[in-house]
């Protein structure tokens, strides 16, 4: 993963320091892109242990047009809870008794988490991030972007047109409220010599954190969609708008850039399924992934 340590890299070395909302600073850079050939194996980051889990349970959450966080955090998967609980707090009127990232914020986290498994209308009411991804990739306006990119890559696979779009301008002021708009504003498909690519235009990414799930994510995508098409593998190309390192992720981010890479695993897919929407959780196997330990960070929310 020469390339993802390059992307730290380079923000290190030319990013310029930039306030945001979420009140931890960044340093950033605009505009980057990166290559993976996924003939080459599965890009998951070997230089820290990435939890794969979650990235397979978020993916087919998309897939299967769900926005509600209770299927993530049944399932053990906690990289969308902040955002719902931010918002809970914020119309309880609680945000001023628990400053963001304290102690006292992460232990009602876990009290919100216990809740939004045990008690289904309180993850009804709480737990809904709005018209996030899973909305829009399947009932964009009533069209599902996903069953008809399938249909239309099948069909017509030298289109330039296999674009799905997950930034709905009449949306984001929803998705503002309890989620967030869309980091990954774009994605499109490309076959030639029969090999399948794909090209995500991400327009923030927050590079110690996010990326390495948002690279999996998108290799994994990708292989599903190769699979129920028969194509085979190309590349997933990575193009960025702001990327970013948050100033508490600089120790962290350092550390890894000093560890040395490793090969890179394989993903196997169970090759029965043919029906896009059929994947399920056991249909993958991740083999050969002998990471570095993980690095612990806070997420900025
Ligand atoms: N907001 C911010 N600030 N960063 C993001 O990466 C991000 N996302 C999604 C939406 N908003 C974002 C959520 N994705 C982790 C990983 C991905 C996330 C959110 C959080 C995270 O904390 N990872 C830890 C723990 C992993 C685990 O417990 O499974 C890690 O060490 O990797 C970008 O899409």
């Amino acid at each position: 993963m020469q390339q993802y340590h390059d992307l730290m890299r380079h923000i290190l070395d030319q990013g310029t320091l930039k306030e945001n909302r979420t009140g931890i600073n960044t340093i950033s850079v605009f505009g980057y892109q990166m290559r993976f050939n996924l003939q080459e194996g599965f890009p998951l980051v070997t230089t820290k242990k990435v939890h794969l889990k979650s990235i397979i349970h978020e993916l087919l959450w998309f897939i299967a047009g769900d926005t509600n966080i209770r299927y993530l955090v049944e399932n053990g998967v906690n990289i969308w809870n902040e955002w719902p609980f931010q918002n809970y707090l914020n119309e309880k009127g609680l945000s001023n008794k628990l400053p963001k990232y304290s102690d006292a914020w992460k232990a009602e986290l876990q009290n919100f988490k216990e809740q939004i498994i045990t008690d289904e209308s309180f993850a009804k009411e709480w737990g809904e991030l709005g018209p996030v991804y899973g909305r829009q990739w399947r009932n964009f306006e009533g069209i599902d972007q996903m069953a008809q990119l399938i249909e239309d890559i099948k069909r017509n696979p030298n289109s330039r047109r296999h674009i799905i779009s997950a930034w709905n301008p009449k949306d984001i002021p929803v998705m503002a409220k309890s989620g967030l708009p869309p980091c990954h504003t774009l994605f499109q498909f490309y076959v030639a010599d029969n090999k399948l690519s794909c090209q995500l235009y991400q327009r923030s990414a927050d590079v110690f954190l996010g990326v390495p799930f948002n690279i999996a994510s998108y290799a994994l995508l990708t292989m599903m969609v190769a699979q129920v098409c028969d194509l085979e593998l190309g590349d997933f190309v990575h193009t960025f708008g702001d990327a970013h390192l948050y100033e508490n992720h600089l120790d962290q981010t350092k550390e890894q850039l000093s560890r040395n890479f490793r090969a890179l695993p394989q993903m196997k897919i169970n090759p029965e399924v043919k029906d896009f929407f059929s994947f399920k959780f056991e249909d993958f196997e991740l083999v050969n992934y002998d990471p570095h330990p993980a690095i612990r960070a806070q997420v900025a929310v």
